[in-house]
């Protein structure tokens, strides 16, 4: 089920175009999880789509009823909610590594 699984996404004039590293994470991490979600794309210029979210930067991902933002706390989500599909970290030491960047 996608339907319920957004993701805000950096854009400029062309929509399909998103041009962000931070919000390239959060695809990525997505992509290795075979986890699908809708793009919602998202200018600069529009921060009360995302302020209901408790943030004001993009990467934001929907998942149903749960909200997160920034793309390491999105990997950590996904990593703890999706345990069954393909790891981010490959364990502690993996994730010990990627905290911080
Ligand atoms: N630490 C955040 C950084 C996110 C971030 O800076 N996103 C930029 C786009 S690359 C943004 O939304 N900027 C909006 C603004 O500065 O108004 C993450 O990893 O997600």
């Amino acid at each position: 089920m996608t339907a319920s699984r957004k993701l805000f996404e950096l854009c400029g004039t062309e929509t399909e175009r998103v041009f962000s590293p931070f919000c390239w994470r959060t695809r990525m991490a997505l992509a290795h999880k075979d986890i699908k979600a809708e793009t919602i794309p998202w200018r600069f210029s529009e921060k009360d789509a995302i302020a209901p979210h408790q943030s004001d930067t993009v990467p934001v991902f929907i998942d149903g009823e749960t909200s997160v933002a920034d793309s390491w706390a999105i990997a950590n989500y996904l990593e703890g909610t999706y345990p069954d599909r393909p790891s981010l970290f490959g364990g502690e030491g993996g994730r010990a590594m990627g905290a911080g960047c």
